[in-house]
């Protein structure tokens, strides 16, 4: 299509002046179609940026390598730029909007000087549900338009439902021009060097802007930028929530289903979580989502999750068909494969597949790569943040409400992070108000989805440090008021805190995780329920020790380290959270949360 055929003159003359400020060889407006995507993947076959895989092994998918440089998000180049810094808050990088824009503005002039403007309209919930938002993404990316067809809905059907004059969050996207660099005389393109990429959110006028990287969340607009980032300033203003969420159905033998919703830092275990296949006899798990959730009161009273994407854009590392077979068999076809090895036979290989290298490979920099098993320090084949993207009705398990409008009701939410110590296998909130000051506390391991973190543990409140558009300390008020404006108490989610990443002293799990997890949501169905085993503690509701079925090679010492208070650990938990981390909100740390804090150390004492 042609922006000729859009029928809404604002968007229409926003293109328009886009394009006169990039200059772009042509301007496409993608139609979301079988046929485009086709198309678009054929072109980049040819002009070399993608390689297409075997069919026989791999129908309809191809590899893509970034520059070695783009492989991750860059949180250090991410920002809020709304109009006070306070607004922003602690845990967001900020520039003065109008400095930002001027700045960018000067970046993007000619920046897509010889290739094609790509005009993207995309729906993140079903198209003409009342809780959808649209966005319109404006890339010189075909990687970008391909990711964007498998992960929202593109098109038409998004144009029409915009009419004349619709709603939509302008999104723009350039991987940039080269930028003279002194001595080089070529210059560097800006997905191969940090200080020029930009992924700007203007939360008051809800604008998009992303410059110099072609990677996941910083590129694909409609996933942390809009969906989270944007979206949680929305949902601040009108009532709901905006989160990094997988949702998925548990059902019971005696085929009664619960939704649960768990929100866990990138690479910690949502794609995992959401596909579980159980180990015990008869529960059955199915896929809602595996990363974003947008919850709402129903009319009934109860909360709602709805999905809002239609695919997968998963780690792949660690997944195999004995880890997780559902994500494996979801990218088995016409999926997008990024920074992973290539076979010699065409097909796809990555560490923890579930079997050595077939032979040579290529690795993800494009080099030959030979497994030698003998050297533990070899540098993988694929990167450790290497992805697929799949789409979402291609999972064996998707659950057949995965796209209904009102989204589920949300019987359970889950918080968790990568923590060795301390931090149990589950327990549970006393209340609402409990469950937003443990989702406010949780920490994790730094793992490879952001590039630029020291490592080590760090605060990811409900998971979404990255992802939170305005002050965090206000994000954590808006937390309680969505509890607190509950028309029944009873009918909130009960709220877990969960933690599959303990390991003994020699540095190996203690807890097998994985399918055996499904032993842990059968806790919390029984919650749910209220007939599970259960003890008081300090820290909250926890399973007594024979309350969760044990994994083989679990021993009962072990299901004791799991499942006891490390009263010493989480004196320095609190000590670190009174000292280090809740300071920084000042005055926008909600009272409830200090007040819990010092209930939390008072019963830790006292159980000295
Ligand atoms: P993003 O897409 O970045 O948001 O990540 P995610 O939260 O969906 O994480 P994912 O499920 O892809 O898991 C990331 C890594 O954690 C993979 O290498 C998994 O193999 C590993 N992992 C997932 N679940 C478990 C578990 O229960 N135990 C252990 N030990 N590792 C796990
Ligand atoms: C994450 O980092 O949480 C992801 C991948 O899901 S990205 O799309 O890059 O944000
Ligand atoms: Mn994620």
């Amino acid at each position: 299509m042609t922006v000729n055929d859009i029928k809404h003159e604002g968007l229409k003359k926003w293109i328009n002046d886009f394009a006169a400020l990039t200059k772009p060889d042509s301007v496409y407006v993608c139609d979301g179609s079988k046929k485009e995507y086709d198309s678009l993947i054929d072109k980049m076959v040819s002009s070399g940026l993608a390689i297409r895989l075997n069919p026989d092994k791999k129908p309809g998918s191809v590899l893509f390598r970034s520059d070695p440089s783009d492989v991750a998000r860059v949180e250090k180049r991410t920002y809020i730029a709304s109009e006070k810094q306070e607004d922003a808050g602690p845990t967001n990088n900020w520039i003065e909007p109008h400095e930002l824009k001027k700045t960018m503005t000067e970046l993007y002039k000619g920046s897509m000087k010889g290739r094609t403007m790509y005009v993207i309209p995309f729906s993140m919930g079903p198209v003409g549900s009342e809780f959808s938002k649209i966005g319109v993404e404006i890339t010189d990316s075909e990687y970008v338009v391909c990711n964007m067809i498998i992960m929202t809905r593109v098109g038409k059907k998004v144009l029409e439902q915009l009419g004349t004059d619709g709603y939509y969050v302008p999104c723009y996207h350039s991987v940039g021009k080269p930028l003279s660099k002194g001595e080089s005389d070529n210059g560097i393109w800006p997905c191969a060097d940090m200080e020029h990429k930009y992924i700007a959110h203007f939360p008051e006028t809800r604008e998009i802007w992303s410059y110099g990287s072609g990677y996941g969340g910083n590129a694909l607009l409609g996933k942390k930028c809009l969906a989270l980032r944007i979206a949680t300033v929305l949902a601040r203003d009108e009532g709901w929530l905006a989160e990094h969420m997988l949702i998925l159905k548990l059902t019971s033998p005696e085929g009664k289903v619960r939704y649960i919703t768990a929100a866990f830092p990138s690479a910690c275990g949502k794609t995992n979580l959401a596909m579980l296949i159980p180990t015990i006899k008869d529960w059955k798990v199915e896929t809602l989502s595996d990363d974003i959730a947008w919850l709402r009161f129903g009319s009934d009273g109860r909360l709602y999750a709805m999905a809002v994407e239609t695919g997968f854009f998963g780690v792949a590392p660690g997944t195999s068909m004995k880890s997780n077979p559902n994500a494996l068999i979801s990218a088995s076809k016409n999926t997008i494969f990024t920074n992973v090895g290539l076979t010699e036979d065409g097909d796809v290989w990555w560490e923890g597949i579930g079997y050595d290298a077939p032979g040579k490979l290529i690795d993800w920099h494009g080099k030959e790569w030979i497994q030698d098993k003998n050297n533990k320090d070899q540098a993988p084949a694929a990167h450790p943040n290497s992805r697929f993207t799949a789409p979402a009705v291609q999972c064996p398990t998707l659950a057949k409400e995965w796209d209904d409008p009102k989204g589920v009701p949300v019987s359970a939410i889950l918080f968790g992070g990568r923590r060795p110590s301390t931090i149990p296998l589950v327990h549970m909130s006393r209340d609402w108000t409990h469950g937003t000051f443990l989702g406010s506390i949780v920490g994790s391991e730094v793992t490879a989805a952001t590039l630029d973190v020291a490592s080590g543990i760090r605060r990811d409140p409900m998971a979404m440090k990255p992802f939170i558009g305005y002050n965090a300390g206000d994000y954590f008020k808006h937390w309680l008021d969505v509890g607190k404006s509950a028309k029944d108490q009873s009918l909130l989610p009960k709220i877990f805190y969960v933690n599959w990443f303990r390991k003994t002293d020699d540095g190996k799990w203690l807890w097998p995780g994985y399918g055996d997890n499904s032993r842990v949501l059968k806790w919390i169905f029984e919650c749910c329920e209220g007939t599970a085993k259960t003890v008081d503690t300090p820290i909250g509701i926890m399973p007594t020790v024979d309350a969760i079925d044990r994994p083989e090679g679990v021993t009962e010492d072990d299901m004791k380290a799991l499942l006891s208070v490390d009263i010493d650990g989480w004196l320095k938990e609190v000590n670190d959270i009174r000292n280090n981390y809740y300071p920084q909100f000042g005055d926008h740390l909600p009272k409830e949360l200090m007040d819990l804090l010092n209930n939390l150390e008072s019963r830790l004492r006292a159980a000295k």
